[in-house]
């Protein structure tokens, strides 16, 4: 009996672990390493890596500039997903001006069998300009880390090979897979050129080469590969030191040796083309049962581009406000940032650094009052253990990481398409949520990440913050399930999401984003959900209140709070990373000092935190969030409105001990406003909205600045958040007006109807009308793009705000 028991119970695991929920399935496979132009892996620690490398060979130089990696300086003129959906596939452009050529990858991904599906991928090409030659080299290349093999099954030939190129590989948790690389039926490759002659056995053919490399090294696939193409060509190139000879076509020179190790678990495929070509990589799941060719890509792709258009309609409806003129171009801009922040997910998994000693002198006070633990007040940079997080990221060239606050935002946008894996990447993040209730702001996994970064920037401190945006998923998602079952929001009692009360959403919305969604459609899962994640974001929040806690002096006297004050830990005398807004400006650091936005971050996290609680029937923890939420409320205007100022401050402590006002106008002033605390008919409302709309302050017709135009300091120094515009403020702006102040009777409603139609047509004009790049920011007094690029996080806010 016990036996029987016993193998029923090694059945149930087999089938639990043979069979994964849908969703994970259909979440296995994806262009998960955003930070390379074409880079597919399973979300998987150790598994197969796939990435693609390019360069032009029209000379000797370009192949110095092989294209893998987002990187500016390749000069691309512009690149990004026009069409993605993370459980289907998409259609990415790459315009290679410098190289004249456009590539295009297309992704299928094909549902079955129980690891993870299989998929398919097309790498187009045509010249930019017709009338000048396009001669690329591309190189496709798959390597497997950890368990299991992958051979080349294709007969070896050391002068390349024709026709197809086979793999077959097993991996734990692949189980059996075939990969092939199969040409186009109109590819060319190069053949002509001086010495050709020389070269005849090669030319035309496929390259390859298969290495063994190192665990944990695939990542620097480029590196190997590219090695071998140019050891081979300085070998060949000694024959030609005379330069009035001419030297043979780059395009026989720059090819991998056709080798393959023993036990080789990197192997690169290469192809020379001449003009326009495509070919096609299938991976095909042993258990899948497939059998995929080009039908699955010729018909596949304009499938799903169809399903995605209608689809994307109806998420993402261009506002009636707009003339019908401007819906065409606008609704292809919205897709594109849309599906780039999308095709910008990436998997991580690795080690990262944290020093659990570090600390500024005017936060070494808090430090002595919890050192029980002689390892945490340890002084030094320590490797941790290995973090997995599937994560949106915010520039694929730049940031191709990780960031908390930052992901507040995406997900906020991911939600609306795919409710269930904004729920999937916002469940990885809150497993970093540590015994104490910390989570790194900047997620920096492994060494493939850690080689993006300067060393200065890695290291992690415990006791560091950054806006908790998370939340805005999570009230995001009640308010989606709300609108799906029946009572409404107002005979709830609720307000969720941003809005000091949402707005109901309109009739259907529920289908549209819930589409497939197993946690729209099953009230007990959601339930479930939620509470799984209900206890640690409880510690998190704990986290925040105990370890950013501000002293209160001299303002105390009128605080009604005793207890509600915050001060960001971790800033240096020029910069509070912590906060975000990296060089705005603030008062000197020290101990006593208390920041507005950071207790507006409270409020703001306070608020969500007592609907996610009431939306769960913790009535205990409701009722004390309420009362918190309140104390925060209070103290907000006891502590940091400025009666002589008529604004809203920072506050400093003199050498006296005595606290006073630190007023810089710009974002930081408008804070209450931008979170929605204020209730409509506060009198600071109006002041904040005067600022908001002068175009001496904040006031541009490209949106609102980061600080006064006529502040001394607007435009000064790194000028980072001092004066330029940014679009996550701007679409908190959009928000609060639309669901809050627009919205709702009170004296300063028609002036908030007013900006926030002007203002919601500068920022979307602004970024729509502007062709390649969307920017990290944007010109105070332009609007032009500044910094990074392509940074899709925050401009893809703008899809979001077209739609209200
Ligand atoms: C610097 C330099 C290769 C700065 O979007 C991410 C963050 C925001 O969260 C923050 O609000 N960005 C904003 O002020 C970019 C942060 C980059 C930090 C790492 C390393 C390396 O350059």
């Amino acid at each position: 009996m016990a036996l029987v028991k016993f193998w029923l119970l090694l059945c149930l695991v087999q089938v639990a672990w043979s069979q994964p929920s849908n969703e994970s399935e259909s979440l296995l496979w994806g262009a998960y390493r955003p930070g390379l132009y074409f880079g597919l892996r399973p979300r998987l620690p150790q598994s197969l890596m796939t990435g693609l490398i390019w360069f032009g060979t029209q000379d000797f130089m370009s192949v110095s500039r092989p294209r893998h990696a987002c990187d500016q300086g390749d000069g691309l003129e512009g690149y990004t997903w026009t069409e993605y959906d993370p459980r289907k596939g998409g259609v990415q452009v790459l315009n290679d001006k410098p190289n004249n050529v456009r590539v295009t990858t297309e992704l299928i991904k094909v549902p079955g069998g129980h690891n993870g599906g299989s998929w398919a991928a097309r790498i187009r090409g045509e010249p930019m300009n017709p009338a000048h030659p396009c001669r690329t080299s591309f190189i496709f290349y798959a390597g497997l880390e950890g368990l299991g093999g992958l051979d080349m099954e294709t007969d070896e030939d050391e002068n390349g090979l024709e026709g197809p190129v086979k793999f077959s590989g097993t991996s734990p948790d692949l189980d059996e897979f075939i990969l092939r690389i199969v040409d186009g039926p109109d590819n060319k490759q190069v053949t002509d050129g001086p010495y050709s002659h020389l070269f005849t056995d090669r030319i035309g053919k496929t390259h390859f080469l298969g290495q063994r490399i190192p665990s944990g090294q695939i990542w620097k696939a480029r590196d190997f590969i590219m090695q071998n193409i140019i050891q081979r060509a300085q070998g060949i190139l000694q024959g030609y030191k005379e330069p009035q000879k001419g030297a043979p076509d780059p395009s026989f020179v720059l090819q991998l040796t056709d080798e393959t190790l023993f036990g080789s678990n990197l192997y690169a495929v290469q192809k020379t083309l001449d003009g326009e070509f495509q070919f096609d990589v299938f991976f095909e799941s042993a258990s899948a049962n497939h059998k995929l060719d080009s039908s699955t890509l010729d018909k596949g792709i304009p499938a799903l581009l169809k399903t995605f258009d209608e689809r994307f309609n109806v998420v993402f409806p261009v506002s009636d406000s707009y003339p019908t003129s401007e819906h065409e171009g606008l609704q292809a801009f919205s897709k594109a940032i849309t599906s780039n922040l999308m095709g910008g997910i990436g998997y991580f998994y690795g080690t990262s650094i944290v020093d659990r000693g570090f600390a500024y002198e005017w936060d070494q006070e808090d430090d002595a009052s919890d050192d029980e633990d002689e390892e945490k007040t340890a002084r030094g940079a320590r490797l941790t253990e290995p973090r997995a997080l599937l994560t949106a990221t915010p520039s694929r060239s730049f940031f191709p990481r990780g960031f908390y606050w930052d992901e507040g935002f995406h997900l906020l946008h991911i939600g609306e398409w795919d409710n269930d894996l904004s729920l999937e990447i916002l469940k990885d993040w809150v497993d970093l949520i540590d015994e104490d209730g910390w989570v790194a702001r900047e997620q920096i996994l492994g060494e493939e990440a850690r080689s993006r970064v300067p060393a200065e920037f890695q290291t992690q401190v415990p006791t560091n913050a950054n806006p908790p945006t998370l939340t805005m998923a999570i009230t995001a998602f009640i308010a989606r399930l709300q609108s799906s079952s029946g009572p409404s929001d107002a005979e709830l009692g609720m307000d969720l999401g941003m809005g000091g009360s949402q707005v109901p959403l309109a009739s259907g919305e529920n289908v549209r984003s819930g589409a497939g969604s197993k946690y729209l459609e099953s009230p007990e899962l959601a339930q479930a959900f939620l509470r799984s994640i209900y206890k640690p974001l409880k510690r998190h929040y704990e986290w925040f209140r105990r370890t950013q806690r501000g002293q209160i002096k001299q303002y105390g006297r009128k605080a009604r709070s005793r207890s509600e004050a915050y001060r960001w830990r971790g800033r240096s005398a020029t910069h509070v990373l912590t906060s975000g807004m990296d060089d705005y400006p603030r008062g000197p650091p020290s101990a006593g000092e208390l920041h507005l936005d950071l207790i507006s971050w409270m409020a703001f996290f306070t608020r969500t935190m007592r609907e996610i609680s009431g939306f769960l029937g913790e009535e205990d923890d409701a009722a004390s969030y309420a009362e918190i939420e309140t104390a925060i409320l209070n103290n907000i205007d006891d502590l940091h409105w400025s009666e002589e100022n008529q604004m809203y401050c920072d506050v400093g402590v003199n050498d006296e001990d005595e606290s006073y006002h630190v007023c810089h106008k710009g974002y930081l002033s408008i804070f209450p406003f931008l979170l929605s605390l204020l209730p409509p008919e506060s009198p600071q409302l109006g002041a904040i909205l005067d600022l908001v709309r002068d175009p001496k302050h904040l006031w541009s017709p490209y949106g609102l600045r980061s600080l006064s135009a006529s502040h001394p300091e607007f435009g000064q120094g790194e000028n980072y958040w001092k004066g330029p515009i940014w679009i996550q403020m701007n679409y908190l702006a959009l928000r609060a007006l639309h669901q809050t102040y627009a919205n709702q009777p009170g004296p300063y409603q028609k002036q908030a109807q007013e900006i926030y139609v002007e203002l919601r047509r500068n920022v979307v004009d602004n970024e729509y009308k502007r062709t390649g790049y969307v920017w990290e920011q944007y010109d105070a007094l332009t609007g032009e793009g500044r910094r990074s690029h392509p940074f899709t996080g925050w401009t893809s806010m703008v899809a979001l705000s077209k739609s209200d």
